[in-house]
């Protein structure tokens, strides 16, 4: 009830003021004085669209110069180049076309304000000119989607052979890293499967998961192929690791992947960056819930043979956890208690 009268209140309000405007006009034009009225605030219109348009402009100049540091991030991989190049000549092509229809949106209003003395000239069509406007946008945004369309092919194509293989999984809040182990293959998993202590949902009774294990980091080698393989456990999260110029969503039961050659170690980008405490990064760039802000997990890349002694270093989830093992079929625990004879030596 109450709802209703508030509406009507507001009503009442709007109509009464309609009712004065109205008013005014038709006084002022009694009177004869509305043409005034009306060239007055013609004039200061448009000199608003010109303060408008040189201070948006100060402002967009001032913070692009002052921040390009963040867009430009150095590139730590191999098609982070083409990536970048084509993020240039787009953000070139698409800025001067920016900037001169901007000016001529703000100028014009200002320059062909309302002046009592000038006629308004009526120009129908140009068939020239339309040919033009069509053709010229048409040829120059089809050449930027054929090169950003071959670049993306070529990113996108399956990985090599030999690539290292890195499952990264989001979930509310965090990425969960597995690795394939000596096999370079990694186990099977089932959402069924994910417990406290197996929060992968790996599946140990597949031959591929008995070496597979965890990592708090990413460990990559630098110079050869990495292959991210990305999933996601609750909802839409989204694998960014910028350096890297890599950005891939992690969709829930719907694996992606992501393969890579890492060009510059973390050390040699702390050097670069003369900045001891750099480390490359994975943020997640979906926002996926209230700790999103949290998902952060460090890659370190290395050289191929500090890669190599690491990986030797590393336990398996059994070894890590020998309950994991208990309940297997007999065949897969002699596999694992293999294993975990091997890590006692
Ligand atoms: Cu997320």
């Amino acid at each position: 009830m109450y709802g209703f009268l508030i509406g009507v209140g507001v009503l009442l309000l709007l109509s009464i003021i309609w009712m004065v405007y109205r008013i005014q006009t038709l006084v002022s034009v009694v009177k004869g004085s509305d043409k005034k009225v009306a060239s007055g605030s013609n004039k200061i219109n448009a000199i608003l669209f010109v303060l408008f348009l040189v201070g948006t402009g100060i402002l967009m100049f001032w913070y692009s110069i002052k921040e390009f540091d963040n867009y430009q991030l150095p590139v730590a991989s191999e098609h982070g180049v083409i990536t970048d190049q084509l993020f240039w000549v787009t953000m070139a092509v698409t800025g001067v076309v920016f900037l001169i229809t901007h000016i001529l949106l703000f100028v014009f209003p200002y320059k062909y304000q309302y002046k009592e003395n000038r006629k308004a000239s009526f120009y129908p069509d140009n068939n020239k000119l339309e040919v033009i406007w069509t053709a010229v946008p048409g040829v120059v945004l089809a050449g930027l989607v054929l090169t950003g369309w071959m670049a993306w092919s070529d990113i996108t194509a399956p990985a090599p052979e030999n690539a290292h293989v890195v499952e990264i999984m989001g979930y509310q809040f965090a990425w969960d890293v597995r690795y394939p182990g000596k096999d370079n293959v990694l186990g099977d998993y089932d959402y069924r499967l994910i417990t406290a202590s197996n929060s992968h949902g790996v599946d140990f009774t597949d031959k591929n998961a008995i070496d597979d294990f965890p990592s708090p980091k990413v460990v990559i080698p630098k110079g050869e192929p990495v292959l991210f393989k990305i999933r996601a456990r609750d909802v839409l999260h989204s694998v960014f690791a910028p350096h890297m110029r890599l950005k891939m969503d992690a969709v829930p039961g719907m694996p992606t992947r992501f393969w890579f050659v890492p060009t510059k170690t973390t050390e040699e980008m702390r050097a670069e960056l003369n900045n001891p405490e750099f480390e490359y990064e994975i943020a997640c760039t979906e926002i996926c819930g209230r700790g999103h802000f949290s998902m952060k997990k460090v890659i370190e890349v290395v050289e191929p043979e500090a890669y190599q002694k690491w990986l030797a270093e590393q336990k398996s989830f059994i070894q890590q956890n020998p309950s994991l093992a208990e309940n297997l079929p007999a065949e897969m625990k002699e596999l694992a208690d293999i294993q975990l004879s091997e890590s006692k030596k």
